[in-house]
């Protein structure tokens, strides 16, 4: 039993097993604790674009081999509204960089079994209660596993627990500011076992509200539908959906969607959230417990590991040279990027769906800012730009 570690880190999502990987890597001794168990936590259907800045920290950390094996490169993605589309092409606007699809799934797959066979120590099924002391030099995380209630001290804390994580908890409320903004509507996702209708994803604005075609591999298509906040998934009928997508997706010459079997189906809720600052004396925050994005600029998964790139870098300094100035950086140094990408995230979404109390003449701007996309290689390779992501820090 662990009664001691350098960085105690809540949460085994992307975040967490990154820099526990990161850490490693480093020589710098650390303890994963996670809530869920391992089913729960490789079964989560979330994100599935990666930035080439993600990628590459995934290879240079050792976990890239599946990934180079069964992820998909995409070079561009398509904007369509009012029956055209527009293909934005990556490497000849964004200085050769590109995407790819690898479903977070698979990387927390590839990080969990790196972890259980290289160390260090990751705990499913273990919930933190509570971090106590993060102005003392030895904080504490008080945990629950096999049945009993347990502590652990540390040198530093690291809340990778998501949105509704207990670690931000520990930020005294006086000295965070918090920036929160919820949408009027949610989405649809479902998986189904069909090959995507276009080689790259299709993000498509219509009058009908957005729709989103994306894939997990050549045979399986994960698509969204916007759809009213409260919606319940049995309210859309697997017939119903594929009407939906493809009256939303339009496709050239009326060209029909292959339909296929419906293997999962939910409604997410969207939101954007920012608090600052991301770090209070030994306790640090990073990922979707310091910041999230509604998912339409693909930014989540990826602003999470820029995240911890910047934090394992800060504790590697700390480390080698004892010099803790990256370390007291951590927060204004994410922050920057992470203010990039709610931008970024809230422009995707505002332009592309349709506010349930939208004005025609609010429809007329989103449709002159599509065109303006479309005709200006300036507007075009600023999107292009921000969907393959800044280089990592
Ligand atoms: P995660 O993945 O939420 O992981 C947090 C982990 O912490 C655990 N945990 C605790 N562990 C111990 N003690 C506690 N008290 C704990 N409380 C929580 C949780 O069980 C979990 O394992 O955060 P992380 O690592 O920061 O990673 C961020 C990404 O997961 C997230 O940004 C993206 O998945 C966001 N997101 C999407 N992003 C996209 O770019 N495209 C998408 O399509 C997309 N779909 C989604 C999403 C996020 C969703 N959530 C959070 C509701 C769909 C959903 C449903
Ligand atoms: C996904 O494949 O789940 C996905 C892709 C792009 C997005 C959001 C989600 O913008």
């Amino acid at each position: 039993m662990h009664t001691h570690t350098t960085v105690a880190i809540v949460g085994a999502g992307p975040a967490g097993l990154l820099l526990a990987r990161l850490l490693h890597r480093a020589g710098i001794d650390c303890v994963v604790l996670e809530s869920r168990d391992r089913a729960y936590v490789e079964a989560r259907q979330r994100a599935g674009i990666l930035e080439q800045g993600t990628v590459d920290v995934l290879r240079a950390a050792g976990a890239g081999e599946r990934l180079d094996r069964e992820g998909l490169p995409h070079d561009g993605v398509e904007l369509r509204w009012a029956g055209r589309g527009h293909r934005i092409d990556f490497p000849a606007l964004a200085n050769g960089r590109r995407v790819w699809i690898y479903a977070q799934t698979e990387m927390v797959k590839d990080l969990i079994a790196l972890q259980l066979a290289e160390g260090p120590p990751l705990l499913f099924e273990a919930p933190v209660t509570a971090v106590t002391g993060p102005d003392t030099q030895r904080p504490t995380v008080s945990y629950a596993h096999e049945g009993a209630e347990r502590t652990l001290t540390c040198d530093y804390v690291v809340g990778c627990d998501g949105f509704h994580g207990v670690t931000r908890r520990a930020v005294p409320d006086a000295l965070t500011t918090t920036y929160e903004r919820e949408y009027p509507y949610s989405w649809l996702g479902i998986l189904a076992d069909v090959p995507p209708p276009s080689d790259e994803l299709i993000y498509a604005h219509s009058p009908r509200g957005f729709a989103l075609a994306s894939m997990r591999s050549r045979s399986v298509s994960r698509l969204y539908l916007q759809v009213p906040n409260g919606t319940d998934p049995a309210q859309w009928p697997d017939e119903r959906v594929w009407d939906e997508l493809e009256a939303r997706l339009d496709l050239d010459g009326g060209r029909k969607l292959t339909r296929g079997r419906i293997t999962q189906k939910s409604v997410l809720p969207m939101r954007s959230h920012v608090t600052e600052p991301m770090s209070y004396g030994r306790v640090f925050l990073a990922g979707d417990s310091a910041h999230i994005v509604p998912p339409t600029g693909a930014k989540g998964l990826n602003t999470a590991v820029a995240d911890v790139v910047v934090l394992a870098r800060a504790f590697d300094q700390l480390h080698r040279t004892g010099s803790g100035e990256l370390l007291d950086a951590y927060s204004e140094t994410c922050l920057r990027r992470v203010w990039q990408a709610e931008q970024f995230s809230y422009f995707m979404t505002s332009t592309l769906h349709t506010d349930p109390e939208q004005s025609p003449f609010t429809t007329r701007l989103q449709i002159a800012q599509l065109e303006r996309i479309a005709s200006s290689p300036h507007a075009a390779a600023e999107l292009a730009g921000s969907y393959v992501g800044p280089p990592l820090p």
